[in-house]
């Protein structure tokens, strides 16, 4: 029998004594209370429960980062409703995609993009529509302020769903991820402890609250602790280096490290009251790992995870987390997996590979997700029969037992620590006058780590242009997924069963912006 939790009681039983400390600092100067938070999503909770909507509605939420934002979120989680975040950067026929496919009963966008939003929200049957601007206007404050602060959060079992993460198919459409309140709290426990947080720390903010590792692993770590958090509403290198006298903790991706360290002002002196730097979503460079240390004094801890599964792995936080103290935390590895999670290398047979050798990353634990939304074959798919997550990372345990990423076999750019799937892009060209075939690569660069390169053949005696090409699909798609470059090709490269040799694409274009 689950005992009753609900993730946003766990955050709330965190806050420190004094609910009138402040709990967010923003870059515009803004202070929140602990109070406010608890106020503020009590009565856009009692907002949404005044919708009479069904248990475990989905609630997606388009808007800029903003605090507001997080006290939606809050009320979600409080309401018992599931939170759905997208990337602000998705125009409308990726947003008609989410929505089609998860029927949320509230929507809340930007008030630049109502109308628009609020049209094919209708459409597709949402109950309500609201507005919310990082700077403090929108109807559902408007909405909210005339409800009560005072709000008991539902009594939600550890299964009950907590938040859709879409996390796009290798096969183009974007699959949602289902996290549980239980997913999440384990998750946020578990990182509480191993990762040393502790009375006074103080946390940088300056990721996108639309993923899981500036919305979870980052917030939660805050909030969990009782600890203020420093937010920026967009990442400023400059800002953040100066923020760091006065902070303990940052989160980022590598991208972020890499901006920081193009900064002069970035010194030992500037980042000695800071405890701890982490690193993930993306492979950290050996180089940027080095140059950081050489700089700062700081060995950045590398971690792992997916929106799968939250976080997975860990590198170690204290040198003797582990076997007496030989452990410390590697560069180009992402450490051990986290107490409660389970992990296995094994080859494409479904044997268990022993260590050193390289094979395709299973997880187990209860941070794994239990699937996708509305989608039980494809769920069925990344599951092994006896019940470990397949990630489609590759790599290997070496034989001290950090787990190192190598690869993908899931066809994915993760570009300044977001995903890009070549077949979703691919799909657009492919539609395009005159387009033959096409195919999406990932190349290095040296701000992003690494970015799409688009390959297309044009149908005989088609006058294909890469301008042209691009302008159409930034006209649809996403900013961070318009290809960096486009070259015109008469022909692919192709292996004996037919397949295109992106290996080869990969290895002609490696130098595109060395
Ligand atoms: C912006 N652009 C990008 C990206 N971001 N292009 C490729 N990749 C990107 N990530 C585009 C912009 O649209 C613009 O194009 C041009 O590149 C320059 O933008 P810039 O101003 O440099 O970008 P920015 O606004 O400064 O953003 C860069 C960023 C941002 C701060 C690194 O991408 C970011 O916050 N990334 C973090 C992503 C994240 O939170 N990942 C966690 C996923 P144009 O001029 O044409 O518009 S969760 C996860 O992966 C798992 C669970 C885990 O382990 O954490
Ligand atoms: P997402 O689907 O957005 O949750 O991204 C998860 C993917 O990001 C993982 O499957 C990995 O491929 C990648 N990833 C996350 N953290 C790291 C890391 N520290 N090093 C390398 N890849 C990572």
């Amino acid at each position: 029998m689950q005992q009753d939790i609900n993730l946003y009681s766990a955050l709330r039983a965190a806050f420190p004594a004094d609910l009138d400390a402040v709990a967010i600092e923003t870059d515009s100067g803004l202070r929140y209370s602990w109070r406010d938070l608890d106020r503020a999503s009590a009565m856009m909770a009692n907002l949404l429960v005044s919708l009479d909507l069904p248990a475990g509605s989905r609630v997606a939420v388009q808007v800029d980062k903003s605090v507001e934002a997080v006290m939606l979120y809050l009320a979600t989680l409080r309401a018992g409703h599931v939170f759905l975040p997208l990337n602000t950067a998705y125009q409308s026929a990726e947003v008609s995609y989410f929505i089609e496919n998860a029927e949320p009963a509230v929507v809340v966008c930007s008030p630049k993009h109502f109308a628009w939003v609020s049209t094919l929200a209708f459409k597709a049957g949402t109950h309500s529509v609201f507005t919310l601007g990082d700077d403090r206007t929108g109807s559902l404050l408007d909405r909210a302020v005339h409800h009560s602060d005072q709000h008991q959060p539902v009594a939600c079992k550890a299964g009950d769903l907590a938040a859709i993460l879409y996390t796009s198919g290798t096969t183009g459409r974007s699959k949602g991820a289902m996290l549980s309140h239980g997913n999440l709290l384990s998750n946020a426990q578990v990182l509480k402890a191993y990762w040393g947080w502790q009375q006074g720390d103080v946390l940088i903010h300056a990721l996108p609250i639309f993923h899981v590792h500036g919305l979870f692993v980052a917030l939660h770590g805050a909030l969990l602790n009782g600890s203020t958090l420093l937010w920026q509403g967009k990442f400023d290198p400059k800002l953040a280096i100066a923020w760091m006298s006065r902070a303990t903790v940052f989160m980022g991706v590598p991208t972020l490290y890499t901006r920081m360290l193009a900064e002069p002002t970035l010194t030992r002196e500037a980042t000695r009251a800071m405890r701890l730097f982490i690193s993930g979503s993306a492979p950290l460079l050996i180089e940027t790992f080095n140059d950081w240390k050489t700089r700062t004094g700081h060995t950045i801890l590398e971690r792992y995870g997916m929106s799968e599964t939250v976080m997975l792995t860990s590198n170690p936080y204290r040198a003797d987390d582990r076997h007496g103290g030989q452990d410390e935390r590697r560069g180009a590895t992402v450490g051990f997996p986290l107490p409660g999670v389970s992990l296995r290398v094994q080859d494409d047979a479904g044997h268990d590979l022993p260590r050193g050798e390289v094979g395709g990353i299973q997880v187990k634990g209860p941070n794994v997700f239990s699937g996708y939304w509305r989608m039980p074959e494809k769920t069925a798919e990344e599951f092994t029969s006896d019940g470990y997550f397949k990630t489609g990372d590759v790599g290997l345990v070496d034989e001290r037992g950090y787990v190192r990423i190598v690869g993908r076999s899931k066809d994915l750019i993760i570009s300044g620590g977001y995903n890009v799937y070549p077949a979703e892009i691919e799909g657009y060209i492919n539609e395009m006058p005159g387009v033959a075939e096409s195919a999406l690569i990932g190349v290095p660069h040296p701000d992003f780590g690494e970015v799409g390169v688009a390959v297309v053949v044009p149908k005989p005696g088609a006058p294909l242009q890469p301008e042209a090409i691009l302008a159409s699909l930034k006209a649809s798609l996403a900013n961070f997924k318009i290809p960096k470059q486009c070259h015109i090709v008469s022909d692919l490269p192709r292996n004996t069963m037919g397949k295109v040799q992106k290996n080869l694409l990969r290895d002609q274009y490696r130098g595109e912006f060395a």
